[in-house]
């Protein structure tokens, strides 16, 4: 067989990402709680309950799971409503749980990134609209100086919004998340709202703690026309991938908003990431449909044979990460992973998944394409928003009932490559053995350094 190792360059970051909302339970005073209580929001009518109970504590342990197995880094969120529960009334206690938390990650040695916002609202600001309230850009920095003023001594790694293209189309376009608007025009105002808001979250970090790195985490998926050469499938995939790849990351670069045929200039915006943050899962096949204005035309699927994730949810297509790293890269910050993953209880396809995803990082990196970090989606399994349950993204997997946590192998194998700082063929034939060849073919890849055994 080949022998081949892929080594990352030293200091490379690695990591899980987690969210509040789906690991610390108990967050009544949410959005999201409340649309878990209505019937038919959520998949097999699931909520989130005491979700992994980092609120109880349980943080600790899994903290210790993700050191212990070689993890160096930590993504997670923090909960505006518990931070904020009225309007400009502050939870002290929150504030200090999470400096509790923060303590322990970093006390694992586990360098935390943390994520501002990440899909919930206070009730309170639901109920005034959420990113269509008038103050909301002004809410998100006065919470944003809040946060900052009391943990800057623990976390100097930012991420303001989580996913705007995915928020904005799941709560305002569709009818996935709260309030399930069902409106594009709704959802081209919050992401404008929300383009408004990093940036003024952006200038009070950095006023409060200049040398922070500030970023989004931004969703790529991969738009590819059902059938090549089909020039309508073509068109569609294109804008698709326009308007929700790129609108985002193209604002906070040169402050220009240009969405579905409205484009100006947002006063503040350019120059506001100190990172790329990318979220990528897959690549989803489009074809023109007259009949679906809302969706943009588009018929999303996946084609025939491809490698999917037992719910039919993410099919394996690690060369749409090779493309989205490559867009990502002109934008000329360093690049970080923010998620990436497959929902897999059974741990088939997982292995597989992430060797071809870290191979296709290696590679980037080995050309001179300046990725600094990769976090797995995710690190347990956690409550997956309108698909409950019924999907598990974890390393570790979760019995809700017993709060047990259940040690898949991919952890074993993503333990190895964090120690080693490197994919190794051998890693892959003990964990992957079946994406070997494609992985680390005889023939010998160009630019490996080749040991035959
Ligand atoms: O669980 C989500 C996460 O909250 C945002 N990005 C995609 C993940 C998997 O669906």
């Amino acid at each position: 067989m080949v022998r081949a190792t892929l080594s990352f360059p030293s200091g490379f970051l690695w990591g899980a990402a987690t969210a509040a909302h789906q690991v610390e339970g108990d967050n009544t005073n949410n959005d999201w709680w409340a649309w878990e209580q209505e019937p038919g929001r959520i998949l097999a009518g699931h909520r989130s309950g005491k979700a992994c109970d980092w609120w109880g504590g349980r943080w600790a342990e899994d903290f210790d799971r993700a050191a212990e197995t070689g993890q160096n880094t930590h993504r997670l969120s923090l909960e505006w409503s518990r931070i904020e529960p009225s309007p400009a009334v502050w939870d002290d206690s929150a504030l200090d749980a999470y400096r509790q938390m923060l303590r322990g990650a970093l006390d694992s040695g586990l360098l935390p990134m943390v994520t501002l916002h990440h899909f919930t609202h206070p009730l309170w600001l639901a109920e005034k609209g959420a990113w269509h309230s008038d103050d909301i850009v002004a809410s998100f920095e006065r919470y944003t100086r809040k946060v900052v003023t009391a943990l800057q001594d623990l976390v100097g790694f930012w991420v303001t919004i989580n996913e705007p293209n995915v928020l904005a189309y799941g709560a305002y376009a569709g009818h996935d998340f709260p309030p399930g608007a069902g409106s594009m025009p709704k959802a081209v105002r919050a992401l404008r709202n929300m383009a408004l808001a990093h940036a003024a979250s952006y200038r009070a970090i950095h006023e409060l703690q200049p040398g922070a790195l500030v970023g989004i985490a931004h969703h790529i998926r991969g738009f590819a026309p059902a059938k090549p050469g089909n020039l309508l499938d073509e068109q569609v995939a294109r804008l698709r991938s326009r308007v929700f790849n790129e609108t985002i990351p193209r604002v906070l670069t040169d402050g220009k908003f240009s969405m579905l045929g409205r484009s100006e200039r947002l006063s503040g915006v350019a120059g506001t990431h100190d990172f790329f943050g990318l979220n990528y899962y897959t690549v989803e096949r489009c074809s023109f449909d007259l009949t679906r204005p809302g969706q943009l035309f588009t018929r999303g699927s996946f084609p025939a044979g491809a490698d999917l994730s037992p719910t039919g949810f993410i099919a394996n297509e690690p060369d749409g990460l090779a493309r989205a790293l490559a867009w990502a890269r002109r934008f000329g910050l360093p690049i970080y992973v923010t998620e990436n993953g497959v929902e897999d209880p059974e741990d088939r396809l997982r292995p597989r998944y992430l060797a071809a995803h870290l191979r296709q990082v290696w590679k980037a990196v080995n050309v001179g394409n300046p990725v600094r970090g990769y976090y797995h989606w995710s690190l347990v399994d956690n409550f997956e928003w309108e698909r409950g349950w019924t999907q598990r993204f974890g390393l570790w997997g979760l019995d809700t009932e017993t709060q047990a946590r259940l040690r898949r192998p991919s952890v074993d194998f993503y333990a190895e490559v964090c120690r080693a700082n490197a994919l190794s063929s051998e890693m892959v034939a003990r964990y992957a053995p079946e994406a070997l060849e494609s992985l680390f073919p005889s023939h010998g890849p160009e630019g490996l350094d080749i040991e035959r055994g």
